[in-house]
């Protein structure tokens, strides 16, 4: 918009631009904003069709894409009554009590979180998954959980898809009224990469739990659970949902040369975090470690200790973990984590609708209508198509993961990152430094944030062809990543058998590093004080009133947030186009709806594109419910 009102000036038009032409033009700066909705979507469409959408690369023009087609459902039909209803009934010691007796193997959806950030870079958009919500909550009520926020999802919602994850859990929630949520939070990283206050956890767990999340799978990076215990409390004393504690596993148990992580080291953990509050256990093997044999010697060790109930996590990056639930579920686990066909397998869940046939006839089986499960597999296959450009190129199974040990929702990330940096051949070197790098810091739990230090280490390390030798002996000189610095300054707690002290000092130079926990150095957020500042400073130009949690997002993500505030007030709730258009703009003719609320559409068809004028600027033309329309766009190309 700034560029349009320099465009339109009669200076400019004229050609008599000066050196000093914007400092002494500060009209130049008076932003006019379309408020309303139409508009504002039509400009967006508009942007994308012109300039495409930056976070698109190569695009193939040659694809076709299928109609996603959404199972049958009633839609004036009551919500068959399902597992949140149960917790509302129950509270959440009962309810744990009740899935604990219950002797059916339950299932954990993960599509719209854990999946998708596995396969496609964390980019599935709120518009194709609230097309199939409501359909698959009356459709499918046995479902124990749906994971459906936290992780890596909260922030690649604001940054690459322009659209508020809050908004996403409200109208996820009304959707799904009956089956419980589940988010995945990192202790005292909340949905972020560092520590922070307490008290902005203990809101934002607050906050998570009038939005819509009932199960809050609480993780620590380095199984710390003096680090969990915030979260724990916050989720006990703020909520009525279920502090569910995870065990993140790595190595494995049934190999007597790893020490380290042993069967022993497992149930202890688990005994504290029973001991510390925890509703549930999982295991959250977020590389695909656990090996089916090894199920068997947790899962049985893991009931024998504790009274909660325990449910398993697993990516099946090897393409063995189905065999793994196999010898979970016959060992006595209560839930496992699957996702549906179309986004299962590789560094994803196992396939929801192949476990749910593999136990048939067993007597822990769960009914489900395979027909209908299997429609939403192919709603989810179709749907992927779409987001092609962030598929991470992996084809088959690998047991390189019992090697590399990278986490299922970091490798779809990792590559193009690699990518990125123009090591796209060297992958390969990548990985095994991945391995190395694990081993010079000690053997570490890998999971966010600390399996990105690890994966920041490696990068830098191949990018600058640096041996662990040559770390050891010239680290001094070497100048090393920042997440790597503050690591082993103790930023993200403290690891397992503690820090490596030779490279621990090579890295930190002179910096001091401590032992406690890193969100005791830091100080409380002023509720009072900074929301109100906060308010005054984006209410402006806004057309909703701005609220608490936007100011959670902002203090978790502060650029993040700004970008994306910027964002909405130019084009509105993004969310609501749909998702072809939103990647790859509309083709000539081309005619597509946009719901901007229910009952209020609007049928918007692309007419024609200007070739750009003098200034680089285009005209788009369309008719929107039948009225023509044009959009000027300045073609950044
Ligand atoms: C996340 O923290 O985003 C994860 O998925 C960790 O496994
Ligand atoms: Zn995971």
């Amino acid at each position: 918009h700034f560029l349009q009102n320099v465009i339109q000036h009669e200076t400019f038009k004229e050609g008599k631009v000066t050196v000093n032409f914007i400092q002494n033009t500060p009209a130049l700066f008076e932003i006019k904003l379309p408020q309303d909705r139409t508009t504002k979507a039509v400009n967006f469409l508009a942007e994308v069709i012109v300039n495409g959408n930056s976070d698109v690369k190569n695009i193939d023009k040659t694809k076709v894409f299928r109609t996603a087609k959404v199972p049958k459902y009633n839609r004036s039909e009551a919500f068959p009554k399902g597992t949140k209803d149960l917790l509302t009934e129950l509270g959440p010691e009962a309810f744990c009590q009740w899935l604990k007796d219950d002797n059916k193997i339950h299932y954990t959806d993960t599509t719209m979180r854990d999946a998708h950030q596995s396969l496609l870079a964390t980019r599935m958009r709120s518009y194709d998954m609230l097309k199939v919500a409501e359909s698959f909550a009356k459709n499918h009520p046995n479902t124990f959980s749906m994971e459906v926020w936290g992780g890596a999802t909260f922030d690649v919602c604001y940054r690459f898809l322009h659209e508020s994850p809050w908004t996403r859990l409200r109208e996820l929630r009304k959707a799904v009224p009956n089956i419980l949520f589940q988010m995945l939070l990192r202790g005292s990283n909340a949905v972020g990469y560092k520590a922070y206050p307490d008290n902005l956890i203990e809101k934002f767990v607050e906050k998570s739990w009038e939005n819509g999340v009932d199960i809050f799978r609480i993780f620590d990076s380095l199984n710390w659970v003096k680090a969990m215990e915030p979260s724990m409390n916050f989720v006990r004393n703020k909520t009525g949902g279920i502090a569910q504690a995870a065990i993140s596993y790595t190595g494995d148990i049934l190999d007597p040369k790893q020490t380290k992580y042993n069967l022993n080291y497992y149930t202890q953990l688990a005994k504290d975090l029973e001991n510390a509050g925890a509703h549930m256990i999982a295991i959250k093997d977020m590389a695909g470690l656990l090996k089916p044999y090894a199920a068997t010697e947790l899962v049985g060790a893991l009931k024998d200790t504790v009274n909660i109930p325990i449910q398993l996590h697993t990516h099946d990056t090897s393409s063995l973990q189905t065999a793994t639930y196999l010898k979970a579920i016959e060992a006595g686990v209560d839930v496992v984590d699957v996702a549906l066909g179309g986004l299962s397998g590789l560094t994803s869940q196992p396939n929801f609708n192949a476990v749910v046939e593999m136990m048939k006839g067993q007597e822990r089986a769960h009914d489900f209508d395979m027909n209908t499960l299997n429609q939403f597999s192919n709603y989810w296959e179709d749907t992927r198509e779409m987001y092609y450009p962030f598929e991470s190129g992996l084809k088959a199974g690998t047991a390189e993961v019992y090697q590399h040990e990278i986490p299922g929702g970091q490798y779809s990330n990792l590559r193009p990152q690699a990518i990125a940096l123009g090591l796209g051949d060297r992958f390969d070197e990548v990985k095994k430094m991945y391995a190395q790098v694990n081993a010079m810091f000690g053997n570490l739990i890998k999971v966010t944030p600390s399996s990105k230090v690890v994966g920041d280490m490696a990068i830098f390390m191949v990018t600058n062809n640096l041996t662990p030798e040559d770390v050891m002996e010239r680290g001094e000189t070497i100048s090393f990543p920042e997440s790597v610095i503050n690591f082993f300054k103790g930023d993200l707690g403290q690891p397992v058998g503690g820090f490596p002290k030779a490279l621990q000092k090579i890295i930190l130079k002179n910096k001091e590093a401590y032992t406690d926990r890193p969100n005791a150095h830091l100080t409380p957020v002023d509720f009072t004080k900074e929301f109100a500042a906060f308010k005054k400073k984006f209410q402006q130009g806004f057309t909703r009133p701005i609220e608490i949690e936007d100011f959670l997002s902002f203090m978790l993500y502060p650029k993040v947030f700004e970008k994306a505030h910027e964002n909405y007030k130019l084009y509105g709730n993004i969310a609501l186009i749909p998702t072809k258009d939103f990647f790859f703009g509309m083709k000539l003719q081309e005619e597509t709806n946009i719901t901007l609320e229910p009952g209020k559409t609007i049928i918007v068809k692309l007419l024609s594109v200007s070739i750009p004028n003098d200034a680089g600027v285009r005209t788009v033309f369309f008719k929107v419910n039948g009225e023509n329309r044009f959009v000027e766009i300045f073609d950044t190309s």
